[in-house]
């Protein structure tokens, strides 16, 4: 009934803010570019704001260069938030009065009611597979050329290529018609797992030598403080996935990484399952949320106290799931 809701705003008016989660990644931004593009097909103005503008991550997605920094003058019929799963990740607005309504689209299944209007549907694989669903409900048939990339990079991402258990028919035909709208899926899967800076490599190195195996080897843990970081030259957003190495290891359970982010005193806790324990559960408990193989947490502590909660309340969870007798 959310959705009905949504369609209506869209239906009713003329001009739109979008948006997503603070510190996009490709499903973030590129839900917002590939709806962006659904809306000035049917006609309307829409803006794509960026809270600081685009990562360089993201900036391949077809469309980036025109997203904005700062929210524009005037006023809108309604403000969308792509993937955005809680109130602290959605970007600083100015008063409703100027935006509109605030519309959450998203997909994760730890989530809180934060949103005029909420269009959460934990089934899709991505919050890019919402905004095709939004696309079919508003009547346009065709996903818009601006919109394909940025719409089926968000599903590569959020579905690890086609390879997170989520992943399903449904979403290989979502893939396969927007390859047809001429999508190149190597530049995409490049750009989104390949292409690293070497600083990001140095640092892959430091986070290797530091993970530790806890747990009886079912859980990986590693610490990013900022010397590693200062050490190798590399940027807070390329510590972006390399908690998934991790879950590689044979017999992890349980992944997680800490670290401290340049800006703002908040550890940040990154969770990996390699399949049966619920991170979003571990998430939770330590004041976070996400995704059941996928999810996360800040905590107004020392990396050192962050890390040993982790590993506490990781090794609780752990005690609980019989050990696998084969993966
Ligand atoms: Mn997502």
């Amino acid at each position: 009934m959310s959705r009905a809701r949504a369609l209506e705003l869209v239906r009713g008016g003329r001009r739109f803010l979008v948006t997503c989660h603070i510190r996009p990644d490709a499903d973030a931004l590129g839900s917002a570019l590939g709806f962006a593009s659904i809306l000035r097909a049917l006609g309307k103005e829409a803006w794509v704001y960026s809270e600081g503008g685009v990562p360089g991550t993201v900036t391949f997605l077809d469309g980036a260069a025109d997203v904005v920094g700062t929210v524009p003058e005037g006023t809108f019929d309604a403000t969308f938030v792509m993937d955005a799963a809680a109130a602290e990740l959605v970007p600083k607005l100015p008063p409703t009065a100027r935006t509109g309504p605030l519309v959450i689209v998203d997909h994760h299944s730890a989530a809180d009611g934060f949103g005029d209007v909420i269009v959460r549907e934990v089934d899709a694989v991505a919050t890019g597979e919402v905004v095709l669903r939004l696309m079919d409900d508003l009547g346009l048939r065709e996903v818009p050329r601006q919109g394909a990339q940025p719409i089926y990079a968000a599903i590569v991402a959020d579905t690890g290529g086609f390879r997170y258990a989520g992943t399903n028919p449904t979403t290989h035909r979502l893939a396969a018609m927007l390859l047809e709208r001429g999508v190149d899926p190597w530049s995409v899967a490049a750009n989104l797992f390949e292409r690293w800076a070497p600083a990001r490599m140095s640092l892959l190195g430091e986070v290797l030598r530091a993970m530790r195996i806890e747990a009886e080897g079912r859980l990986a843990i590693v610490s990013v403080d900022r010397s590693m970081l200062v050490r190798t030259g590399a940027s807070d957003e390329m510590i972006e996935g390399m908690v998934n190495y991790g879950r590689m290891l044979e017999g992890v359970e349980i992944a997680a990484l800490v670290w401290m982010p340049e800006t703002g005193s908040d550890v940040k806790v990154s969770l990996r399952s390699a399949g049966r324990a619920d991170v979003a559960r571990l998430a939770i408990a330590l004041g976070g949320g996400g995704h059941r193989s996928a999810a996360g947490a800040s905590m107004a502590l020392s990396i050192e106290a962050a890390e040993a909660r982790v590993c506490r309340e990781a090794r609780a969870m752990l005690a609980e799931l019989p050990v696998a007798v084969r993966r």
